[in-house]
């Protein structure tokens, strides 16, 4: 011991300059390492001291993790693995457990082989979250001498040191994160109960005691260990939704290829509306998917299809034999849609690979494409196998994919018919305000928002020919891509309808019923909201009608402003202004309305001041404004919440001040 001790003290000074530049881009950008510096960042080094924990399970070392949350929100992780290696690194001079915390290293750079969970930061956890903590401590028992070092925002200014003896084996690391660095420092019970959850789960039999300590009159605990791993997993996922399940055994299917190992345990359910699939490389989830998904959904589409077909071979032998072979159904089987098949399934697929790579936006992707051909392989071969044990689940399993297809195959007829008859009849929906003309180069149609704007509009338009279609309430989300919602959502369907035009592959522009399509809507969030929505409707399904310039927006005034029987209407707040001074020069006294919404005005001062063509503004839109609309709204709508979150914060001024 005290040679180690006199090795690294020789090195001392010369390592710790190092060290201090080493970690130096963390504290700067620490949203490069760990996400953010909100509260999901802060989680984010629980994770990162807890996976190296768990590395040193999968190794097949550990066998219990404790987290802590202590007094004063410092956490304590403590594992019963072999404990970091305490001594002298060759490479650096310094104790490997000094590297660790300090040195931004490259995974596997020390172990070597064998499944890092710690795929997130490829293994540089441990120095982050000691760059990012106003202090940390790390002990090491070694079965002989305990090993400790204490750490100040990622620096030491004494090297490793023996403080007592000890007779087991394991890691013990303490911190307290950074209020400098973290917008909150406050942990969340229900957020590490879940996440240690999953962790115990995903390594079926591995014991995490969660422990919640701040507050001496409520301590908090759980024990979650889970000897049927991603099967529990299943089992408990379907028990807190209250899902009815469809046959009683999960399924159950693991296996290795080359150095992959595959995991997947799924169940049906009675909720038809649903497909969960949960994924996971390294213990890492992947809501974006990627490889391991693309192979479990082909395989399990192959398998199905495979019994399916052997099922009715059967079933067509069984009725020849019975001589009432009726020649009703001798089309070729051609099998069912993966979507079909996995209606109402939920399903866990977990892969463990040396080296993870992560796509996609959120980078919740799984890349390696070597993946997909293994979880094909043990899927298939394993599947095939269970459902031949378990012919029982099989057949509710196909029975199933079959009830499923045929429910597709007859809503999407449902909705051919429905398209057509919309097309083809001419009916006008109920909330239009049609005009007497119908040459689209002199009509145009307003669509409004709410009924009592709506009001006024209709009185207060020329007949002749400006129509107004009122909109009433929130309208729905405008799904990507998805025609046929189109066709089956009260909002959008009477604007189709009124225009004429059909929409997507049918749309045709020379059916167009009114030559300018104008949105009117509130100067506040409400009707940006409405305004971004149809911009997005028309983008995704009519879009010619704005490559044509058919489409504009209503420009309404934000004030009035009158004195006796003068009247200026303003639409911005210098406009108002002047008009003040221009109506108050002479002194006396000046009458100044703020409109608050469209419905305020009466139907006079509507059409002298957004609907008469002779006086008032009206903007014309372009394709890439709607594009932008588009954006926002795949932004705001879109089930990513990251883009969400950081659009509405750089937004919020923007909307706070919309009404202004
Ligand atoms: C509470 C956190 O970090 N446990 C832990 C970490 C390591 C080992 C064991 C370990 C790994 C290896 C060999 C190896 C780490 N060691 C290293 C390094 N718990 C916690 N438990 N011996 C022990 O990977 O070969 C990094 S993490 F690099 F020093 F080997």
């Amino acid at each position: 011991m005290a040679e180690d001790e006199k090795v690294i003290d020789n090195n001392y000074g010369a390592d710790d300059i190092q060290t201090l530049k080493g970690l130096e881009p963390v504290r700067k950008r620490p949203g490069m390492y760990i996400g953010s510096t909100g509260e999901s960042g802060l989680h984010h080094l629980v994770y990162e001291i807890v996976d190296n924990a768990v590395d040193e399970a999968l190794a097949g070392y550990c066998t219990e993790i404790d987290v802590s949350i202590l007094p004063g929100d410092i956490i304590r992780v403590i594992d019963n693995g072999r404990g970091i290696p305490t001594g002298i690194n060759h490479a650096e001079g310094i104790s490997a457990t000094t590297l660790v915390f300090t040195v931004l290293h490259a995974g596997g750079k020390f172990g070597g082989g064998g499944y890092k969970v710690s795929g997130g930061l490829h293994g540089v956890g441990a120095s982050v979250v000691n760059a990012l903590s106003e202090w940390l401590e790390v002990e090491v028992h070694d079965g002989k001498n305990v090993h400790f070092q204490h750490f100040d925002r990622g620096e030491y200014s004494e090297p490793i040191k023996i403080t007592g003896t000890t007779d087991h084996t394991g890691t013990q690391v303490t911190f307290k994160p950074d209020g400098e660095i973290f917008h909150t420092t406050v942990f969340s019970y229900e957020t590490l109960n879940e996440r240690m959850r999953e962790k115990a789960f995903l390594n079926g039999g591995l014991k995490i005691n969660l422990h919640d300590l701040r507050d001496e009159n409520n301590i908090v605990e759980e024990t979650m260990q889970y000897e049927g791993g991603i099967a529990s997993y299943i089992d408990w996922l379907n028990k807190k939704r209250g899902a009815e399940v469809l046959h009683p055994d999960i399924i159950y299917l693991n296996g290795k290829v080359d150095d992959i190992l595959v995991e997947i345990a799924f169940q049906y359910t009675t909720d038809f509306n649903s497909e969960v699939l949960r994924s996971f490389a390294n213990d890492i989830h992947t809501g974006e998917g990627g490889m391991h998904e693309n192979g479990f959904k082909r395989a399990l589409s192959k398998v199905v299809n495979d019994f399916a077909k052997s099922f009715k071979e059967q079933q067509e032998k069984n009725k020849v034999k019975k001589k009432s072979a009726k020649k009703d159904d001798d089309k070729e089987f051609t099998g069912y849609s993966g979507e079909a098949i996995r209606e109402a399934i939920n399903a866990i697929i977990s892969v463990k690979l040396p080296e993870c790579e992560f796509e996609g936006q959120t980078k919740g992707k799984l890349g390696n494409p070597e993946v997909q051909p293994a979880v094909y392989k043990v899927m298939t071969e394993q599947l095939t196998y269970y459902f031949e044990e378990h012919p029982e689940t099989a057949q509710i399993v196909v029975n199933k994919a079959a009830s499923s297809q045929a429910a597709r195959d007859a809503a999407k007829k449902a909705m051919e018919a429905k398209r057509k008859s919309i097309l083809d009849s001419n009916g006008l929906p109920g909330k239009l305000a049609d005009c007497s003309e119908n040459d689209p180069e002199h009509t145009e149609i307003y669509i409004v928002e709410g009924d009592s704007a709506g009001g006024s509009a209709k009185e207060g338009r020329d007949r002749r020919f400006q129509a107004i279609l009122s909109l009433w309430g929130k309208m729905l989300n405008v799904e990507k891509a998805r025609a046929d919602k189109v066709y089956n959502n009260d909002k959008l369907l009477p604007v189709v309808k009124a225009l004429g035009t059909g929409i997507a592959e049918d749309f045709d522009i020379t059916k167009l019923r009114y030559g300018r399509v104008i949105i009117m809507a509130d100067a506040d969030v409400d009707g940006l909201h409405i305004r971004t929505l149809m911009l997005t409707f028309f983008f995704r399904f009519m879009r010619p009608l704005l490559e044509n310039g058919h489409v504009y927006i209503a420009q309404p005034p934000l004030f009035k402003v009158a004195r006796g029987k003068q009247v200026r209407y303003a639409f911005s707040d210098e406009e108002r202004d002047r008009y003040i001074e221009e109506l108050g020069g002479d002194g006396g006294k000046t009458d100044v309305q703020r409109y608050k919404g469209l419905g305020e005005m009466d139907p006079i001062q509507l059409w002298e001041t957004t609907m008469n063509p002779e006086t008032r503004t009206m903007l014309r839109v372009s394709v890439e404004d709607a594009a932008k609309a588009d954006e926002i709204m795949t932004i705001l709508m879109g089930d990513k919440v990251e883009p969400r979150r950081e659009f509405i914060e750089a937004n919020a001024k923007l909307v706070e001040n919309l009404d202004i």
